[in-house]
């Protein structure tokens, strides 16, 4: 039998009652490419890359709308709402994205928020070089976290933890973030503790993810300028938007 239940379990359920149904937001994002479509003429369908941009566009409004309903989140002043998700908006997009690899996923294929699967295969030989990297680099980041057996209120501290950064430049209230942050990380430590006693580092296995979260969501980043540059990216939307307001 596990031990009681640590202090921090609270907050580790309030935690995970803000994450969205994985059901409903497949659902969302299909409704919108759909409308998508429908508002274009047969000879103006969107492409691959296009439609995999709304589909990234979708995910990060919801991403950002878990972020400001979420209690913590609501406690800092609005300016550095915004600067903490400037910040973080590919990171979250990552890590959205190896949780449904986890999740979801099959060894060999990518799971996308609207349930379709496509062979790594095919991707490496339709890809360019930083596609390609970028795909293999998140499916090896899939294969350590399937080895850790990355669970959902794992993934929820590990979008907290990134969401607040105290390290962002411009942030005002350095000292709430920190807190959050400090709290945060002690419910995935004690999670991590209870739920495998006879893992004793997989609090630290982790968060020692993290750096390379952030590496890859740089080269998101440098991926989607370069196609900004060739004038491929749909400008009206969040993606585009929020690539822009970056403060590095
Ligand atoms: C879940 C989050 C929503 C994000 C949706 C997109 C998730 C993207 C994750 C992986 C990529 C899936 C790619 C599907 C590709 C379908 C077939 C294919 O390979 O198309 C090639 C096409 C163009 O490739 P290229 O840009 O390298 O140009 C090649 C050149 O023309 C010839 O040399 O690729 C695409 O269309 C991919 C579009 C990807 C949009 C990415 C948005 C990124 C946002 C978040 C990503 C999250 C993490 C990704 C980690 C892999």
């Amino acid at each position: 039998a596990l031990p009681a239940a640590p202090p921090t379990a609270c907050l580790l359920t309030e935690l995970l009652q803000g994450e969205p149904e994985e059901t409903q937001l497949c659902a969302r994002v299909l409704a919108s490419l759909q409308r998508e479509q429908a508002s274009r003429g047969k000879h103006d369908r969107l492409n691959t890359f296009s439609i995999m941009c709304k589909m990234a566009d979708q995910t990060l409004f919801a991403l950002v709308e878990w972020a400001r309903s979420s209690t913590l989140f609501k406690e800092l002043k609005v300016e550095d709402q915004m600067c903490l998700l400037q910040s973080c908006w590919s990171e979250l997009l990552v890590l959205d994205h190896l949780y449904r690899q986890v999740a979801y996923g099959r060894d060999g294929s990518i799971y996308l928020v609207t349930g379709q699967q496509i062979d790594v295969s095919t991707i490496l030989s339709q890809a360019g070089p930083t596609l390609s990297s970028l795909v293999s680099r998140a499916q090896d980041m899939v294969s350590k976290l399937r080895t850790l057996q990355l669970d959902r209120h794992e993934f929820v501290c590990l979008k907290y933890l990134v969401l607040f950064n105290p390290d962002v430049k411009s942030v005002q209230d350095r000292g709430q973030v920190e807190r959050t942050q400090e709290q945060v990380n002690r419910a995935l430590m004690d999670h991590a503790l209870h739920t495998h006693p006879g893992h004793s580092d997989k609090f630290g296995q982790l968060l020692l993810r993290l750096p390379e979260v952030r590496s890859i969501s740089l080269q998101v980043e440098e991926y989607l300028y370069q196609r900004h540059l060739l004038g491929d990216l749909p400008c009206n939307s969040l993606l585009s938007e929020m690539l822009h307001s970056k403060q590095s």
